[in-house]
């Protein structure tokens, strides 16, 4: 009884924490414009200028047709963002008293009470002002004077260009965007980017708050988790509070949480500044593998996270306390030296895993809105989903929320994680690199223990857009070159390494030929080359659905194509239907990719006809071509990295082991790369997505002698159950009957973690003998079907190969139809919808005005019935369902 009540004593003690007070100042602010034309604004903290100017209706929806020029006089203009807030004594009593703004965007200078208490200048960079003498009792005013940040880019540029000029200084024309946004620490692309409009948003963009304490509080519990073997090691960083006085002595309580007892812990702190500023106490916690479950990426295990609390006592009174979820696992970047080349994966908890994934561009071009949970679940989930394991955290966007990594660390993502800088050189004079140094200590310190980060990346690009000139500063490489190294080598991978004592995964920029990279001074002649690092690779000249024109690389960690966004999603950004025609104003407008409309053209034209630009639904049939056209380009080009991951070619090259395709998602309706566009609506792409990185696929693929190879693919048996009386079936189906012509079976014996090659087959004799049309000319009436299954029925999705170009064929006709629609008992927002076929029908495309996705979407149909199922996110019925649902195929007469 006794020991209960202590206890209870003591849980009461190290829960409540009565010495740290925060007062939010969030919520309703007021918003000027210096030059006195816009006052009285209402405006919502945290928030953004543009966000507040949408909602009092003094500019209109940005997002819609041309406002994104219409309204680029707003970040021109200095906006102040003000408001009053109370203080009582009690909090003035406090020996410690400051001000908390977790995220400012970019440039501002705060008052309170018409005192100077601070400026910003890093939108990354979280601002602690001491404010003590500036309160009073009672009533307060504190304005936050925003700066335009394209006066502040522009003026920095202009002081650089003293010296010399740091390119590129503006964006290409189609970008509609503004310059000199490498001058500044905030999101580049915010300025636009070949995906995305320029809105170089200004505001409170995270919390701000008054903080106040007596002795210390808790500013960061950094944890970088390492294995030996036997045991885990938390490796814990403490970051103390250090305003008032510059020494803090008093006590750290630890509780982690375990599968069993926890772990308590009581350590003595006398901390003193070190040489950098930091009140840092670093501590080991040794956690016995058996008493923790380990983390696991998504498809080969549980994502265990256990909480650990840190409580610091300074004269016998509670502080404050932090809890952070950490995971045990370890993560491993393997370059081996190869006869050609290095290889490059990632190992966890010992496991060589395939990283499946994309890479993801900042959630919102308005910063604020990124850090809604809604959107954040509803992208990760989709990548849950949809089997992936790794998603970029590009370095052109923002570093994302806390919730965003949190969720990551819950559904089993790996992050790659950039530093943000894209696509540009970048300054180097002291200032700058200090500006720097504040941005990359809050955010390893911030993020560094979530178990799904993986690693830290440099920069975007920046490596091969120096070596080969991408601005023109070829003349004067050794200036660029020596700003480079001193940037991301001397200047943030120095501090990395000694933030995380040389615990963690850093590369110096992405693409990079990693060791190899750094043994060619961290500029490698080729920073592309498939025998190093990772490799991004983008090409708009060559056969999208022809395999061979792939990379044999070691890791892609970019590629793809642009799509459209579907019809019913682009037309809420355009005035009228007119604008949807690929030679309107609006669709130049907001294509930015320099040339892409003409190789979003290009790209359906390689395999299918283009529609007649006099049909009533050209735009629509233009769409959907187009998207046929990204997914089946993106899904061949991923089956083809994962195939190789078992297989070397005759000049050494492949082992790949890493396929994240560009891009995730959209910031505003427009030709991209995402699979998701901007309403959340899945292009076709999404769909075939979740195929392919399916944990197990059999894939085929007509290599350079005409040869059919057909691959089963094996990543885990985690999600599949045992694969122990696996048969495939190579089928092949004429284009007019639902009959195969062919099947062939073969028993497969595949290994976790592997790629077998199960047949080869010399296609062209093969068809030929099936009377599979004018085979010599490369004009053939049949295809290949490709599944899977043991004794428990079909295992993964079907797949299929086509022997030649589409457009040269006599295609299939069909009618196909909407059968029934009935509402599933088990859960009513699901819906099980019957296609009806009488014959072979290619693409097959479901659409619906209601919110949600369907099983499956984009088939090749070789059955006459097949069940899909539609999961409403909004509430529908069976009868309007049914009343909105189309479906059309490639060779749909109104489609074509
Ligand atoms: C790569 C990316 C982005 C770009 C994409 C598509 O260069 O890093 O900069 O948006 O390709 O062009």
């Amino acid at each position: 009884m006794a020991t209960k009540w202590i206890l209870l004593v003591v849980s009461l003690i190290l829960t409540d924490c009565w010495c740290v007070n925060i007062e939010s100042l969030n919520g309703n602010w007021t918003v000027r414009s210096d030059n006195g034309e816009y006052h009285d604004i209402p405006a919502t903290v945290p928030g953004g200028i543009y966000s507040d100017l949408m909602n009092y209706e003094i500019i209109g929806d940005i997002f819609h047709g041309f406002n994104d020029v219409n309204t680029k006089w707003v970040p021109r203009l200095n906006w102040t963002y003000f408001r009053t807030f109370q203080v009582d004594d009690d909090l003035l009593r406090k020996e410690n008293v400051n001000l908390v703004c977790d995220g400012l965007d970019t440039f501002a200078d705060i008052y309170i009470n018409n005192v100077l208490i601070g400026s910003s200048r890093n939108m990354f960079v979280r601002y602690i002002f001491d404010v003590k003498n500036a309160l009073k009792t009672g009533d307060n005013y504190i304005e936050v004077r925003f700066k335009s940040p394209i006066e502040m880019g522009d003026a920095l540029a202009q002081e650089q260009a003293k010296s010399y000029v740091v390119p590129p200084e503006c964006p290409p024309n189609e970008y509609n965007g503004e310059c000199h946004v490498n001058m500044i620490r905030k999101m580049q692309a915010s300025y636009s980017w070949d995906w995305g409009p320029s809105f170089p948003s200004v505001g409170i963009w995270k919390n701000i708050y008054i903080e106040s304490y007596i002795e210390t509080t808790i500013r960061y519990v950094s944890v970088d988790v390492t294995d030996d073997g036997i045991n885990w090691h938390a490796n814990v960083d403490v970051y103390l509070a250090k305003n008032g006085k510059n020494k803090v002595t008093g006590q750290l309580t630890i509780n982690l949480q375990t599968d069993g007892t926890p772990i308590d812990e009581y350590i003595d702190v006398d901390v003193s500044p070190n040489e950098y500023g930091e009140l840092v106490k670093n501590f080991e916690i040794v956690v016995p593998k058996n008493i923790v479950s380990a983390w696991w990426p998504n498809g080969y295990g549980e994502q265990y996270l256990y909480d650990l609390t840190v409580t610091v006592t300074t004269n016998g009174q509670i502080e404050d306390t932090k809890t952070q979820h950490i995971g045990f696992r370890k993560i491993e970047l393997i370059q081996d030296q190869l006869n050609y080349g290095t290889t490059f994966y990632f190992k966890v908890n010992d496991l060589p895993i395939f990283m499946k994934g994309t890479n993801e561009i900042p959630l919102d071009i308005l910063p604020e809105r990124g850090q809604d949970p809604t959107l954040i679940e509803t992208l990760l989930g989709t990548a849950r989903d949809a089997h992936m394991n790794m998603i970029r955290v590009w370095g052109g966007g923002v570093y994302e929320s806390d919730y965003f990594y949190d969720t990551a660390d819950r559904y089993g993502i790996l992050i790659w994680q950039d530093f943000m800088f894209a696509c540009a050189m970048y300054p180097t004079y002291d200032s700058y690199l200090e500006n720097v140094l504040e941005e990359v200590r809050h955010q390893v310190n911030r993020l560094r223990s979530h178990p799904s980060i993986a690693l830290f990346a440099g920069n975007n690009e920046n490596e091969a857009a120096l070596r080969q000139s991408w601005y023109g500063t070829s003349d004067n490489f050794d200036l660029y070159y020596n700003d480079f190294i001193k940037l991301y080598i001397t200047t943030i991978q120095t501090e990395f390494n000694r933030i995380t004592r040389n615990k963690r995964i850093f590369l110096s920029s992405s693409p990079t030929n990693g060791v190899e990279s750094i043994s060619e001074g961290y500029v490698a002649q080729n920073p592309g080359d498939y025998a190093y690092g990772d490799v991004h690779f983008y090409n708009y000249v060559a056969d999208p659905w022809d395999s061979n024109v792939y990379p044999v690389s070691r890791f892609s960690s970019e590629y793809g194509y642009q799509a459209l966004p579907g019809y019913q999603s682009l037309i809420t950004a355009a005035d009228q239907e007119g604008d949807l025609n690929m030679e309107s104003e609006f669709m130049y407008h907001r294509q930015h990719h320099p040339g892409g409309n003409e190789q979003m053209k290009e790209l359906i034209e390689f395999n299918l006809n283009l529609p007649e630009n006099y049909n009533v639904n050209y735009s629509k049939a233009f769409i959907y071509k187009l998207q046929i056209a990204q997914a089946l380009g993106i899904k061949i080009e991923t089956e083809h990295y994962r195939r190789y991951r078992s297989t070397l070619n005759d000049q050494g090259l492949g082992g790949t082991m890493g396929a994240l395709y560009w891009q995730l998602n959209d910031v505003w309706l427009a030709p991209t790369w995402s699979g998701i566009d901007f309403t959340g609506k899945w292009k076709m792409l999404q769909y075939f997505v979740q195929e392919f990185f399916y944990p197990i696929i059999i894939t085929g693929h007509i290599d350079s002698q005409r040869n059919l190879d057909v691959y089963v693919v094996l990543d885990s048996i985690y999600v599949i159950g045992e694969q122990n009386d696996l048969t495939a079936s190579i089928q092949v189906f004429n284009w007019n009957s639902l009959q195969p012509i062919h099947t062939d079976e073969i028993a497969v014996d595949v290994n976790e973690g592997e790629s077998a090659l199960i047949k080869t087959i010399p296609t062209d004799q093969y068809l030929s003998d099936l009377n599979c049309g004018d085979v010599n000319n490369a004009k053939f009436n049949c295809f290949f079907s490709l599944s899977m299954r043991n004794s428990n029925g079909n295992i993964g999705y079907k797949n299929y190969v086509f022997p030649g170009t589409l457009k040269y064929s006599n295609l299939p006709r069909a009618n196909v139809r909407i059968g029934s629609v009935t509402t599933m008992m088990e859960d009513p927002s699901q819906y099980s919808i019957t296609v009806i076929s009488d014959n072979i029908a290619l693409f097959v495309w479901l659409e619906t005005p209601v919110k949600g996705e369907f099983s499956q979407n984009g088939l090749v149909l070789t059955e006459g019935t097949t069940n899909i199922i539609f999961h409403s996110k909004e509430a529908t019925s069976e009868e309007s369902l049914r009343n909105t649902l189309t479906v059309i195929h490639l060779m749909d007469e109104n489609y074509m």
